[in-house]
C-alpha cells in the first residue's frame, strides 16, 4: 500500500517537472482535451498583445469592455486596463449541458465585484446581461449576437466562483475559447458562461439568453445536475 502511494507520488513529481520544463506540452494537453462548442460566425480574431479585434474584411478595432445599464458611471475599459484591475485564479470544472466535462482548468481574471466597484450598480439592478463580439449563425429571436443573464446577487457570491476569464492555464485566452473574456461559471451549465463578452449591462429583469431563446429545452435558470459536481453547489444550502 505504501509503496504504491510512493509510486504514484513519484509519478506525480515526474510529470510535475514535465510540466515545468515544458509547459508547451501541458497547453497542447488542456487545448485537445477541452472541446469548442461556437454558434458565432467565426469572421473575427483577437491579439492579446495589441488588444485589437481584427474582422475578416480586414478592419480592426480596439477591444473595449462596455459596462453600462443600470449604473452610476458607466465605463468602457481596454483590453490592457482589465488586465491591469486585481486578478484572482482559480481551478475548477467545467459542465456542458451535453453531458461532458473538463475538470481542475485552471483560470485567471477579474471578479465582478472589481467593475461592481467602478461602474456603482443602482439599486434597482439586479440582473447582468452579458453581450458577445461577433455575429451568430442563427438568429433565435431576431437576436443577431450571443447573450447571457446571471442574477447580479449570484454573480456577486464568492461561493460560487464566478469568473471574467481572462487566462486558461496560463495563456491569454486561445480565440476559442473566448477572447478576450469570458464568463466562468462552475456550477452552472457552460452554456450560461458567454465568451467573447464585450458588454455587461446592468438589468433591472433578467432577459432569456441565446441559447434559452433558440431551443427550450435550454432553461433559463441552469445549475449543474448535483451527480455531475465534484463539490456541492453553494445554492443548494441556502435556507
Ligand atoms: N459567445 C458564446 N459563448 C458561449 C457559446 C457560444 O457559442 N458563443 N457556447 C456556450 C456553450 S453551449 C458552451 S458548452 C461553452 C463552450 O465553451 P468552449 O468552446 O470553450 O468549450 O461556451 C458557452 N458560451
Ligand atoms: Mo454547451
Amino acid at each position: 500500500m505504501i509503496s504504491i502511494t510512493r509510486r504514484v507520488f513519484l509519478r506525480l513529481m515526474g510529470a510535475a517537472v514535465v510540466v515545468g520544463r515544458w509547459p508547451g506540452r501541458a497547453w497542447a494537453f488542456v487545448l485537445a482535451n477541452f472541446p469548442v462548442r461556437t454558434v458565432e460566425i467565426e469572421d473575427f480574431g483577437f491579439e492579446p498583445a495589441t488588444g485589437m479585434v481584427t474582422y475578416a474584411d480586414g478592419t480592426a478595432a480596439l477591444y473595449v469592455l462596455t459596462v453600462d445599464g443600470l449604473v452610476e458611471t458607466p465605463r468602457q475599459i481596454s483590453y490592457a486596463s482589465l488586465r491591469a484591475l486585481p486578478q484572482e485564479s482559480q481551478t475548477s470544472d467545467f459542465h456542458c449541458v451535453e453531458g461532458w466535462d473538463v475538470d481542475d482548468l485552471h483560470w485567471r481574471g477579474l471578479r465582478l465585484a472589481v467593475l461592481a466597484d467602478l461602474v456603482k450598480p443602482k439599486p434597482e439592478a439586479r440582473y447582468v446581461i452579458f453581450h458577445s463580439l461577433g455575429r451568430t449563425r442563427s438568429r433565435p429571436d431576431g437576436l443577431d449576437h450571443y447573450v447571457e443573464c446571471l442574477p447580479l446577487g449570484d454573480l456577486l457570491d464568492p461561493r460560487l466562483e464566478y469568473l471574467l476569464g481572462l487566462d486558461l492555464a496560463g495563456n491569454p485566452l486561445p480565440l476559442e475559447h473566448g477572447a478576450p473574456m469570458r464568463l466562468v461559471c462552475p456550477y452552472d451549465l457552460a452554456y450560461k458562461g458567454a465568451k467573447f463578452i464585450t458588454r455587461l449591462e446592468f438589468a433591472a429583469d433578467p432577459v432569456d439568453g441565446w441559447w434559452t431563446r433558440a431551443n427550450g429545452i435550454y432553461d433559463r435558470i441552469a445549475p449543474v445536475e448535483p451527480e455531475r459536481l465534484r463539490r456541492p453547489d453553494p445554492r443548494r444550502s441556502r435556507s
